[in-house]
């Protein structure tokens, strides 16, 4: 058996029983698609991630990629190719494709659940995999040439990079000095050093396309400061025919550094630098327009989703194992018999911290679950072009903070419970668990940190986005409350949620009293600055509550039934522990609030040395 432990069942549950992607199946753009078709590939994928995908995690992780200073060149080890060479073969890669550049018709929720079953197995191999999709990127917004790229892109299997971070430019994207030189042949040269990019280089695919964000200069042009002069450039790691996309003469953007990591090492994380290695570093300006951050924007929206979904994968596959171990573990008397030292010893799952570290694992491994997979119920709208598709684009874009956010928080923190189930064992590598936590930790720092992720969910998607796309799961939310589904058997934790949510939307009332006196006094901003990670993490509990709730109440009509003997221990789980969650988590949120309402500038006022 390798290290994963997937859960299709909890990702048909959700898909099919309580989001009903079926009525979406077999209409619009996914016309060719049905349930059968997405089971299908959810149990054909499930296969190849337990197997072959799973198989390099623990070698490509002791045997991670060497660098080559001489060549700047990165050499992955041959388990990782072969998982990598099996996804590619199966041409997973289609899923996330649309239909036009030969994508396989099927909705956002079911491609999540979908990438799931690979980020849970080998992350890295799904990195890998980057080529086609952000050629979807050049397809969209590239001249009628960058399309043809594309469709190589694709077509030759190529990698891909999205390339923003430099040295002294992380969170503050806009202070990159990398900068793009407007040649007479209307390419351009770019010059610079960019650091921390993932499959910066690797020996798999014939290209890699680096998608780049640079300062562009030339006659008449004059970049604005910060991220909106900045323009997104194509570089390629070879110069290619552009009627073939054969691979020609090397480009001049090399790897000069391969990162030594924590975690996470079978992916490559590379300094890449442009133009000063006596080759030119050619570019190609993104659809001949300077919207550069705009643009890669697009990329990040993905990488963000991936991200949270990755660190929930990895938590679910975490609690699994923590799960099987604690089943088996004989260890010490059961806790009603604790002075007779001759009584029986019990499986550790008898031990009541074993059960509720073990419960609160699954809360948030099926909570988050069900928070990733509703958010793509939106992007579902959106690609099938529904009425409320606007709506739904303000929708995705405030739940994608959630998702990344409040996703890889509590995956590390939640896995580190998972360790703890397994006591001293947990802390070896003959369990998948002490890397799990290694490889999930960058979740909570790439693509933007958990306190860049507060400030845009604040900022720009509630206050700037005037609480449109927050009324409406504000309403969603409401709806549930109000509603008598149950049959009155959750009234106690429905009373819980309600309480959650006031707590939730007092942080809200409570920020945006301290922004609004922000026009007062500059400073009191420094309060939403101290609370934003905290509403964050809260929206996300109020979520997590909501959905364990609606599955509790579809798990209850069903026992009402006559389930199947597997099923009917499946229900029962997913009734306790939303039940579970609403009791022992969601009153946390009224000391949160406390707290935040109670908020001084003390800590601004304090001078550094007193740290
Ligand atoms: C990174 C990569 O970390 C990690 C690994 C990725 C690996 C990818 C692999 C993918 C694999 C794919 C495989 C597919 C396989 C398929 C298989 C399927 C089964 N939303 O607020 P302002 C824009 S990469 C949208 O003034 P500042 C917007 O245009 C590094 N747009 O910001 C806006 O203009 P306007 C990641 C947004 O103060 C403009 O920016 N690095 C959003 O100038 C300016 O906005 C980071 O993420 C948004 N939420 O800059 C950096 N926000 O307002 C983190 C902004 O007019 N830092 N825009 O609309 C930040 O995000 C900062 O907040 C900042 C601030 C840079 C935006
Ligand atoms: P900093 O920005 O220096 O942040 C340091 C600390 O300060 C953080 O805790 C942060 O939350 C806090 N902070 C900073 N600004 C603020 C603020 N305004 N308010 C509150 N707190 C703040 N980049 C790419 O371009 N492409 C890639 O493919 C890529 N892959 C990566 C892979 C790995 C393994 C790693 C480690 C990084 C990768 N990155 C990539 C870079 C990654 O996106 C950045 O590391 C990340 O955006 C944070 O930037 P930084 O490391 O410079 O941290």
């Amino acid at each position: 058996m390798g290290h994963y432990k997937s859960n299709v069942r909890d990702l048909e549950f959700n898909l099919f029983e309580v989001f009903n992607v079926q009525d979406r199946l077999g209409t619009g753009p996914f016309e060719e698609a049905d349930e059968d078709t997405a089971r299908g590939v959810l149990s054909e994928l499930n296969n190849l991630a337990v197997g072959p995908l799973a198989e390099s995690f623990a070698d490509a992780d002791r045997n991670p990629p060497v660098f080559d200073p001489a060549t700047h060149t990165a050499t992955l080890p041959d388990s990782l190719k072969k998982s990598y060479k099996a996804l590619w073969d199966g041409e997973w890669y289609r899923l996330g494709l649309p239909n036009e550049l030969g994508g396989l018709g099927i909705p956002p929720t079911v491609q999540w659940a979908a990438a799931e079953l690979i980020l849970g197995a080998n992350p890295a191999a799904f990195m890998y995999m980057a080529g086609p999709n952000f050629a979807t990127i050049l397809y969209k917004n590239g001249t009628e040439e960058q399309q043809h790229w594309a469709e190589l892109m694709i077509e030759r299997g190529w990698g891909a990079t999205m390339v923003l971070t430099e040295p002294d430019a992380g969170s503050d994207v806009g202070a990159g000095r990398t900068k793009a030189v407007l040649q007479e042949d209307g390419s351009w040269h770019l010059d610079g050093v960019k650091r921390f990019i993932t499959s910066g280089d690797q020996d798999m695919t014939e290209n890699i396309m680096h998608l780049v964000l640079a300062r562009p200069e030339g006659p008449g042009i004059e970049a604005k400061a910060g991220t909106k002069g900045l323009s997104l450039f194509l570089v390629p790691k070879f110069h290619f025919d552009t009627k073939t996309g054969e691979a020609g003469e090397r480009n001049g953007a090399f790897v000069t550094n391969v990162e030594h990591k924590m975690g996470l090492k079978a992916s490559t994380t590379c300094e890449l630098t442009f133009g000063q290695h006596g080759t030119p570093a050619k570019g190609w300006l993104l659809g001949e327009v300077h919207d550069g951050i705009a643009q890669m924007f697009q990329v990040i929206e993905y990488a963000r989703m991936m991200v949270g979904t990755k660190a929930i994968g990895t938590l679910s596959t975490g609690y699994l194992n923590a799960l099987s171990y604690a089943k088996e573990r004989v260890q010490s008397a059961d806790l009603t018999r604790m002075t007779d030292k001759t009584a029986p010893r019990v499986t550790i799952t008898h031990h009541p911290d074993v059960r509720r570290s073990l419960m609160l694992q699954k809360a948030y491994a099926e909570g988050l679950r069900a928070v990733y997979l509703y958010t793509a119920t939106y992007q579902d709208k959106i690609a099938a072009g529904d009425e409320d598709a606007k709506l739904a684009e303000g929708v995705n874009d405030l739940l994608l903070p959630i998702v990344k956010g409040v996703g890889s928080e509590r995956a590390y923190e939640q896995l580190a419970q998972s360790l703890q189930t397994l006591g001293g064992s947990g802390f070896l590598q003959e369990y998948p668990i002490e890397q799990y936590i290694r490889d999930s930790k960058i979740d909570s720092l790439y693509e933007g940190t958990t306190a860049i992720q507060s400030l845009d969910f604040f900022f720009r998607k509630i206050v700037r986005d005037k609480g449109q796309a927050l009324a409406h799961i504000n309403g969603e939310i409401q709806k549930f409350l109000d509603s008598e589904g149950g049959n009155g058997r959750l009234k106690e934790e429905r009373a819980l949620l309600k309480q959650g949510l006031e707590d939730l939307q007092g942080m809200l009332g409570g920020l945006i009293g301290y922004l609004t006196s922000a026009q007062e006094d500059v400073r009191n901003i420094y309060k939403v600055g101290q609370n934003s990670v905290r509403l964050l993490m809260s929206a996300g509990d109020v979520l997590v509550g909501w959905l364990l709730l609606r599955q509790a109440e579809i798990a209850l009509a069903k026992l009402d039934g006559t389930p199947s003997a597997k099923d009917k221990p499946f229900y029962e789980g997913k009734i306790a522990v939303a039940s579970f969650f609403a009791k022992t988590v969601l009153p946390e949120l009224s000391a949160r609030r406390k707290s935040l309402e109670s908020t001084d500038n003390a800590l601004m006022d304090l001078d550094e040395a007193a740290f």
